[in-house]
């Protein structure tokens, strides 16, 4: 049987965002780990723009965009549905776009920047820092941020707060301002979610033999 094909890299916040959507809705792809800076062309061949992640389904119809192929699998598998209210999907909508254009524009300069502290580099922390003051206010103080249940909210954002963290580790759990960002935070990076969305695979090469997401040690 032909699965999802699925270009991926480990680290990168929207490949793991759109891998929590397949595990979570109990997808299989075969994936392939992609090294940035030598992209497959079977890749580039599909999706001329180059960034990951990159999902081709069963009939060959290509998603390029995180959120797209997050949509994808929700489409077979609405985990999600009816979890929150349409203002809480539409904050959501909000709040990931946030992310996307403001805080990882500014979570890049603050985490490439050079070691020592630069007025630029705290220039960077500090915005990435009034978005997160931001939401520890909406927080909803259970376990995920709006309730029991994990939503689209918590796999989009929370890789990027996982850089932010590993940016300045010390610096970021002696913080007294954000408690429910940091508690959210550390349930993340202590779920078995993140553990079966972070397991490595060897780069892919045409090749090589195939490789399945989520993880299953397949006999072939
Ligand atoms: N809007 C895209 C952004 C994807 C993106 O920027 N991915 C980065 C890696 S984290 C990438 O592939 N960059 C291309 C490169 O570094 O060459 C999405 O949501 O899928």
């Amino acid at each position: 049987m032909e699965l999802p094909i699925l270009y991926s890299f480990k680290r990168c916040p929207y490949a793991m965002r759109a891998r929590m959507a397949i595990f979570l809705t109990d997808t299989i792809c075969e994936i392939r780990e992609v090294k940035l800076s030598h992209k497959p062309l079977s890749m580039l061949e599909v999706s001329n723009k180059g960034t990951v992640p990159v999902l081709i389904d069963k009939n060959g119809k290509v998603y390029d965009e995180s959120l797209d192929i997050i949509n994808w699998a929700l489409r077979k598998n609405n985990i999600f549905n009816e979890n929150i209210t349409v203002e809480q999907v539409s904050y959501s909508h909000e709040l990931i776009a946030e992310f996307d254009k403001d805080f990882k524009f500014h979570l890049d300069r603050y985490k490439y920047s050079s070691r020592y502290i630069s007025d630029e580099k705290l220039f960077h922390r500090d915005a990435c820092m009034t978005i997160l003051k931001k939401l520890e206010s909406s927080y909803s103080k259970d376990v995920w941020f709006f309730d029991n249940k994990i939503n689209m909210i918590d796999i989009c954002i929370l890789p990027f707060i996982r850089q932010f963290r590993i940016a300045d580790t010390n610096w970021f759990d002696a913080l007294e301002e954000i408690p429910e960002i940091q508690g959210w935070l550390n349930r993340f990076l202590e779920s078995n979610l993140l553990k079966n969305i972070m397991i490595n695979y060897n780069t892919w090469e045409p090749e090589n033999k195939k490789e399945f997401f989520p993880y299953k040690p397949i006999e072939s």
